[in-house]
């Protein structure tokens, strides 16, 4: 059921802890055996909350950091708080973290970008302050979701792994300390329907105590038009406003309890858009339409901050999807902030979201010139103690987020190894715990090139088939002529093999912002272009495409390596979000220009 998030309501309210807290790296690990969290930090720097540490400071050795970093801040607890309950709330920490108030260990959490929150109630004296410390941890090893290993070199400890996105950790979202009552409610979730003009929108609550649930329905105007008692029900819309692509209506239902003498104990307020998907042959359906996606595979990536959640960032990105005419993007390769999410819903945008499930394909790193790589799946690489903590980010991320109308389907995979048996027995599981915990919406993962439609042992268990493909970069690199054949007759073979509608969930080319050349050359502007739309011309004859997700939104960040110019530059944006030569002819094609 869906964590709540922190909001302010007739009965609760919320204090934004953001700012500047103290900040102190701890690569001997030293912290927690000296105990750190009794004190004020020692030796601290300040460090702004949201954002990545890593770039902040102008020092490698924060930059490439491996292992714990402190933070602290000191809190004053309001004091017409009491008699609340008061609970501190992370919306991310990236990739795991304790926490302490004061002197005790209030929480743990594994897992970088998803929110975790804890009652202290106990510790808090309404009125005063506390100390809030949290270690936050960037290790990532073969359990760890995403997976990576360490080194050690003789300058000391590095981080390597297989994804292609840096490493940024700290607390990239927001962090709050807010009440409910004591008797509350705990959770609100919604699946809707549509018959003909008639919504339906079925509810659950779930409480604390003892207390009468009922729920109102309001439209946009703020017109009740349903309301009920109990903690499960459905309602009905008659003359419904569907959500859809590029039309993000919204109701709100308030959720609420009541005493025995039908005083208000409790009130939370959900928006609810009324959309269906379904998938048929090979069409993707939203509201019994069919839907092509139009946008981009992206990041939470900038300049400074890092995966640090931005609002400025957030609303000019959207705005640029809007300019280029982008009707949706995925969540690679990690659960983004539940402000971008809120926004989609508003603004009608469609998102395929994703797990941080991202580099467990081994064999992928022979690209990279090692040979010395184990099998994929094994106990001593991705192995049981992998695939607990990978189904426990699908749980997380389905209860953070099966309300939003903006999300028609789980990506629980960016592309894994899908050869052979272990493969199947490995994510068999994950595909059935989405399904169980959300039968409404499509399940799928990204597949890579190496598993073909005949080979791959994945793609039957996935409702949509989505390739990543790279035909004219990594593959015919430079020649489009040759590429142009041979995505074609690997899409129909897709089509004709699995019959399933098909999301083209990744392709592009690196450009660099200014290098320009007449023939077709690798890394310039034109080249990027002209790859583009040789796959438009592709996807416009191969009728089970119904998406286009280029690669990337914007060049981003990734770790050193001799096949990327500071970061990955397949973006059509750069990293500061100014256009390449691409963006103004995407933008001719989905504008319809
Ligand atoms: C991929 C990955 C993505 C990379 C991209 C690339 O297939 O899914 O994370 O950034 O290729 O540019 O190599």
């Amino acid at each position: 059921m869906p964590m709540l998030r922190p909001q302010d309501s007739p009965t609760r309210e919320r204090k934004c802890l953001n700012g500047l807290w103290t900040f102190r790296l701890d690569p001997e690990g030293a912290g927690r055996t000296a105990g750190w969290w009794r004190a004020k930090l020692d030796q601290a720097r300040e460090m702004p909350v949201p954002a990545s540490y890593n770039d902040i400071v102008p020092d490698l050795a924060v930059r490439d950091h491996v292992g714990d970093a402190w933070y602290q801040t000191t809190v004053r607890v309001p004091r017409r708080w009491t008699g609340e309950r008061i609970v501190l709330r992370f919306d991310a920490a990236t990739h795991r973290a304790v926490v302490w108030v004061d002197d005790a260990a209030v929480a743990e959490h594994e897992g970088g970008y998803t929110p975790f929150e804890v009652d202290i109630t106990d510790h808090v004296r309404p009125g005063g302050t506390v100390r809030v410390t949290v270690v936050v941890n960037n290790e990532l090893s073969w359990a760890s979701v995403p997976p990576g290993i360490q080194q050690q070199t003789a300058n000391g400890r590095t981080q390597n792994y297989f994804h292609d996105f840096f490493n940024y950790a700290g607390l990239h979202r927001s962090v709050w300390l807010y009440t409910t009552p004591p008797t509350h409610i705990t959770s609100v979730s919604v699946d809707t329907g549509l018959d003909g003009g008639t919504g339906t929108v079925r509810y659950a609550i779930q409480q604390t105590g003892n207390a009468e649930p009922r729920v109102i329905l309001r439209d946009a105007d703020g017109v009740q038009v349903a309301e009920s008692e109990g903690a499960e029900g459905t309602l009905t819309v008659p003359d419904v406003h569907p959500w859809a692509p590029g039309d993000g209506y919204l109701y709100e239902l308030e959720a609420s309890l009541h005493d025995a003498d039908g005083n208000l104990v409790d009130s939370y307020t959900q928006p609810v858009g009324v959309r269906t998907v379904q998938v048929r042959g090979t069409e993707f359906l939203i509201n019994g339409e069919p839907f092509y996606f139009r946008g981009f595979g992206k990041h939470e990536d900038a300049p400074i901050r890092g995966k640090g959640h931005d609002d400025a960032l957030m609303v000019h990105d959207f705005e640029l999807m809007e300019w280029i005419g982008a009707n949706s993007f995925r969540t690679a390769h990690y659960p983004y902030a539940e402000e971008v999410l809120d926004y989609a819903d508003r603004h009608g945008i469609v998102v395929i979201d994703e797990t941080a499930a991202v580099g467990m394909n081994l064999r992928v790193l022979v690209t990279y010139g090692r040979t010395d790589m184990p099998p994929t799946y094994t106990e001593q690489t991705i192995g049981s103690a992998t695939q607990r903590n990978h189904l426990q980010a699908v749980r997380e991320l389905i209860d953070r987020d099966r309300n939003h109308p903006s999300v028609v389907m789980w990506c629980v995979a960016n592309e894994p190894d899908a050869s052979g048996q272990e493969a199947r027995d490995y994510f068999a599981p994950l595909f059935a715990e989405a399904r169980k915990l959300d039968p409404t919406r499509p399940v799928g993962f990204t597949n890579m090139i190496a598993d073909r439609p005949d080979t791959c042992a994945l793609s039957d268990l996935a409702d949509i088939i989505m390739v990543n493909r790279y035909y004219g970069w990594y593959a015919h690199t430079g020649d489009l002529a040759l590429a142009e054949p041979a995505l074609e007759a690997e899409l129909r073979a897709w089509a004709d093999r699995h019959g399933k509608p098909i999301i083209v969930s990744e392709y592009g080319a690196d450009a660099i912002a200014g290098l320009h050349a007449v023939v077709d050359t690798p890394w310039s502007e034109e080249y990027q272009t002209r790859l583009l739309e040789m796959y438009h011309r592709v996807f416009d004859r191969v009728d089970a495409v119904v998406g286009e997700h280029i690669w990337n939104f914007a060049d981003f960040a990734t770790q050193t390596a001799i096949i990327r110019v500071d970061g990955n530059k397949k973006g059509v944006f750069t990293r500061d979000r100014r256009p390449k030569a691409a963006a103004h002819a995407i933008r001719r094609r989905w504008r319809k220009i």
